[in-house]
Parts: structure tokens; C-alpha cells; sequence
């Protein structure tokens, strides 16, 4: 049986225990994984900042650049291992890994390669009272030693979207992947042996969160900083954990997203769209949209379209190019989506596709798959509006005017993304303003700038990572002033 193994310091270690690593498209036991104890965790933190004093503190920015461009020259030379250590983990389609995950792994590479080496510094002339003036300036420096902990939908996407920046600016990392997907993120230290990154700078230490690997990071006194993507009751447990030592935290959270139809719209191109919105990566990604407002007028034909693409989907086996439905990740959380299935019942919803579990009468009946699903009926108030479920599904409720839509989109505690379909560009601008969130969408979907700003509102993080934003989380501004 492959062994998935921590890595510290440059060595692929193991440890005292070990758990199973299973494959959601029939339950199959794929690998075993080292889980890391406080000690192993201890110990690459330990690593993280010897290294903070050797070569890697000597490099300067275009030479780090350099070698995170090679890191990405190293993922796409392993790109099949990735591709088909991403699908075995998630049970995603490998003709999405091959698309989206594994290209966007490498491209966050490149791009915070280039952008480290292009940043300018703030700088202001100050004028003083007796003339004589003086010059601002602020420096860039690393943080240190960056904890970083991610999910499992997007596994080595969110993971490098955190990794890359933080290595830009010259910090060391330790990760502790979900302990759901943990192979890429061993296999990206492969990566870092070929690019040159010195040893301790990428460290992986495998494990869970409370009581296991992920809390024993978060307390660690001596590291300076956590970045953490996931749920935002994890985060709450996260924040509370790194409050003791006063840790800077960076939070990418969850989602009840909005999408907002008018009749306007480009009728095809909304529906399409939304489809990908709603089922892409079986409703696995922080930005999918779990409620859709369709302005009265087009409602019963938007369903009617939303459905037909509902049922044309083609669930199967994550390594079929035809698939572009794969299962849900685990069997806890196709216990957590059916809850949802049964409560919209419960609440009195109409289902209009779905609703139950997929059966195929072969060995993917042991694995999670769920029928895509689409939802009316329910009141805005009903759990199943409110909370965040995370897989295909979604709500469509009908609206009669913008301000009545703005409301109802808005009515959330989360705050992360929403999508807004018309032609009418004026309308596209004002709703768009409107969105009490990080990232609207207008007539499109997770079309993705990695310069732009990236993050959520109220429940759904804390601060913003993407280009700049990123560089400014991952590095401390230490401001010079001197009188001229
Ligand atoms: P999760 O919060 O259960 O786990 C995420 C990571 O945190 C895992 O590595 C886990 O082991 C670790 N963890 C759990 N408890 C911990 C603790 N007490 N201390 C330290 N680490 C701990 O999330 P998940 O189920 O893996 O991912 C799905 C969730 O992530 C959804 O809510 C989704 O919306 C959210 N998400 C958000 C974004 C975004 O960019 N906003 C992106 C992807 C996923
Ligand atoms: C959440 O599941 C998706 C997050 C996407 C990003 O962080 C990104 O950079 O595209």
C-alpha cells in the first residue's frame, strides 16, 4: 500500500500513526498517511526557521522569483502524477483536474513570481516644520514561518495559492493539508527538490485538526503567521487558537452565494453559467451558487433549462473524460448534503430534479455520489436558504423587482461571492455595487484575474488575498524614516 508521508526538512518522514487515505468514487482504501504529532510538528517548525537564517534569507527577490518559476516548471513536467493523484483523492473529474486544479497550481507560481519581482515600495517626502524634510519608505520583509492549512475541494489550487506568495516574500511554510487530499501536497515537495527551494523552506506535516496536526501548528508559539482556507466554524476554532500568541490570520471561509437573473439576460449563456455554477465540481467550491433569484417573467423557463442541464450531466467514474459529475468527498459529508435533502422536505420544497443518492449497480454504489439538485418552494427564512451545503444543489426563488432581489441576495451572514445576469451593463454596475461581498460576477462565473482581490465578508473570512493584497498579508512593511 502507498504510504503518504509528512515531510520535514527536506526528508520524507514518517511517524507513530497512521490513517487511511480513501477514494470517494467506491470507498476504496488508495493509500495510508503518516499523521504528525505535536513533536514532528515541533520539528518542522524548527526546520521552517533554521531555514529562515540560511540561503533562503540570502536570495533576493528575482532569484526566489526565479526558482518558483521552476517550481511550476516542475509541476507541469509531473503534470499527469498530479492530475491523477488530485482525481484519486477527490474523486473530481480528470478532465476538470486536468483544466482547472493542476494548470492554476502552476499558474499561481508564476504569477506571484513575477509580481514579487515587479512590486514597487511606498515611499512619501515629508516636509517639517524647520525645512530640513525627510524621506518615508517602506521595506518589504518576510513574516517567518507561515502556517498554512487547507480544504479538500480545490486541495493543491488553494494549497499553492497560499504557498506561492508566502515563498515570494520569502517566508518558510509548513502545511498541513485536509486530511482528506493529502498526496499533492507531499508530491509538490518533489517539486520543491527540483526548483532548488532549500530544505525546510515547504515542510508537510499530515494530520487532522483538533487534537491532531492543524491545532498543533495554530498553537505553535513560534509561528508568526496562519493562512487558512475551510469552514468558518473552523476558523472561529482557529482564531480562538492563535489568539494566545497574537498571530496575523488570513481567512478564506464559506459561502451561501447569490446569483441574480434578470430577464434581460443572455437566456443560453445565464442558464450555462449557472449550471457550471451550481454543479461544478459536484457543488464543492466556496463560490458556487446555492440560491438563484430569477426575475418572475423568465422564472418557470429559467427551472425548466436549469433542470434539463441538471439531468444531462454525466456522473461516473472520476477517470472517464466523458464524467463531469464525480462524488462528494466523503461519506460524512454525503451524510451532511442528504441531511440538507431530507430537511428541504421537511421545510416543504419542491423538489424539481434530484434529491436522493445516485445508484449505478457496481462498485461506485460504495462510493458518495449524490443526484444533482435543484430546489423551489422554500421560504427565505428555511435552513436549507440560510446554511451552507456544499454540494449540487441549489434554491430558485422568483423576484419581482432589482430591490426586492438586492434584499433577498443580501439577507446573509455569509458574504463571499455573487453572480448578476443581465444585459442592461448600467443595471450589471449598480447591483453589482450592491452585493455586500468580496467577488461579484457579472454575466459570469469563477473567472479568475489572480492580480484581483480575493476574500469574503462577514462569515466568509477575513482580509483579502490576490496580487498585491497577497504580497502585503505575507510580508511585514517596515517603514524607514530619515531626515534628510
Ligand atoms: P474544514 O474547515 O473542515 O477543514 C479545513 C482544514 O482545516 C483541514 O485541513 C482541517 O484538517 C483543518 N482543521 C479543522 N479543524 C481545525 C482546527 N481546530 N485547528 C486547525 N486546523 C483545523 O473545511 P473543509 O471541509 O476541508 O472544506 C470545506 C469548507 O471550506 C467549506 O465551508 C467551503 O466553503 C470552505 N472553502 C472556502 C474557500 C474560500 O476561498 N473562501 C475555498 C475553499 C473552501
Ligand atoms: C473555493 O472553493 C475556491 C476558491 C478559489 C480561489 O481561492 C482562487 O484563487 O481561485
Amino acid at each position: 500500500m502507498k504510504l503518504i508521508q509528512n515531510y520535514i526538512d527536506g526528508r520524507f518522514v514518517s511517524g507513530e500513526r497512521e490513517f487511511a487515505d480513501v477514494n470517494p468514487a467506491d470507498g476504496t482504501v488508495i493509500a495510508q498517511v503518516t499523521e504528525a504529532g505535536k513533536a514532528q510538528v515541533a520539528e518542522a517548525v524548527n526546520a521552517a526557521r533554521v531555514a529562515l537564517s540560511g540561503e533562503w534569507r540570502r536570495l533576493g527577490n528575482r532569484e526566489r522569483a526565479a526558482r518558483l518559476h521552476k517550481v511550476a516548471d516542475a509541476i507541469e513536467k509531473r503534470f499527469d502524477c498530479f492530475v491523477q493523484a488530485e482525481v484519486a483523492d477527490t474523486g473530481k473529474p480528470v478532465a476538470l483536474a486536468s483544466r482547472l486544479d493542476i494548470p492554476r497550481a502552476a499558474a499561481n507560481f508564476r504569477v506571484f513570481a513575477d509580481l514579487v519581482k515587479m512590486a514597487g515600495l511606498e515611499s512619501f517626502h515629508t516636509e517639517t516644520p524647520d525645512g530640513t524634510n525627510a524621506l518615508n519608505y517602506a521595506v518589504r520583509q518576510p513574516l517567518g514561518i507561515v502556517g498554512v492549512i487547507t480544504p479538500w475541494n480545490l486541495p493543491l489550487l488553494l494549497l499553492t495559492w497560499k504557498v506561492a506568495p508566502a515563498l515570494a516574500c520569502g517566508n518558510a511554510v509548513v502545511v498541513k493539508p485536509s486530511e482528506e487530499t493529502p498526496a499533492t501536497a507531499t508530491l509538490l515537495a518533489e517539486a520543491m527538490q527540483d526548483a532548488g527551494i532549500p530544505n525546510g523552506v515547504y515542510n508537510v506535516v499530515h494530520g487532522f485538526g483538533s487534537g491532531s496536526a492543524g491545532e498543533f501548528l495554530t498553537q505553535h508559539p513560534d509561528v508568526d503567521a496562519v493562512t487558512f482556507t475551510g469552514e468558518s466554524r473552523t476558523g472561529a476554532a482557529i482564531m480562538q487558537s492563535v489568539a494566545a500568541t497574537v498571530k496575523p490570520v488570513s481567512f478564506e471561509l464559506g459561502g451561501k452565494n447569490a446569483a441574480i437573473v434578470f430577464a434581460d439576460c443572455n437566456f443560453d449563456e445565464a442558464v450555462k453559467g449557472l449550471s457550471d455554477a451550481v454543479f461544478l465540481n459536484t457543488g464543492q467550491v466556496c463560490l458556487c451558487a446555492e440560491r438563484i433569484y430569477v426575475e418572475r417573467t423568465i422564472f418557470t423557463a429559467f427551472v425548466d433549462a436549469l433542470k434539463q442541464r441538471a439531468e444531462s450531466l454525466n456522473p461516473g467514474w472520476p477517470n472517464d473524460e466523458k464524467t463531469d459529475l464525480g462524488p462528494l468527498i466523503s461519506a460524512q459529508h454525503r451524510e451532511k448534503v442528504l441531511s440538507y435533502y431530507r430537511l428541504a422536505r421537511q421545510e416543504g420544497a419542491t423538489a424539481v430534479t434530484g434529491g436522493g443518492v445516485r445508484q449505478f449497480g457496481d462498485e461506485r454504489d460504495n462510493g458518495f455520489y449524490v443526484q444533482p439538485t435543484i430546489y423551489t418552494g422554500l421560504s427565505e427564512s428555511a435552513r436549507c436558504v440560510k446554511e451552507e451545503i456544499f454540494g449540487p444543489v441549489c434554491h430558485i426563488a422568483p423576484f419581482d423587482s432589482e430591490e426586492e432581489a438586492v434584499a433577498m441576495a443580501n439577507d446573509t451572514k455569509y458574504g463571499l461571492a455573487a453572480s448578476i445576469w443581465t444585459s442592461n451593463l448600467k443595471r450589471g454596475h449598480r447591483v453589482g455595487q450592491q452585493m455586500k461581498v468580496g467577488i461579484t460576477w457579472v454575466n459570469c462565473w469563477f473567472l479568475r484575474d489572480l492580480r484581483t482581490p480575493f476574500g469574503g465578508a462577514g462569515l466568509s473570512g477575513i482580509g483579502r488575498e490576490g496580487g498585491m493584497h497577497s504580497l502585503n498579508f505575507y510580508s511585514e512593511l517596515n517603514n524607514i524614516c530619515i531626515r534628510l
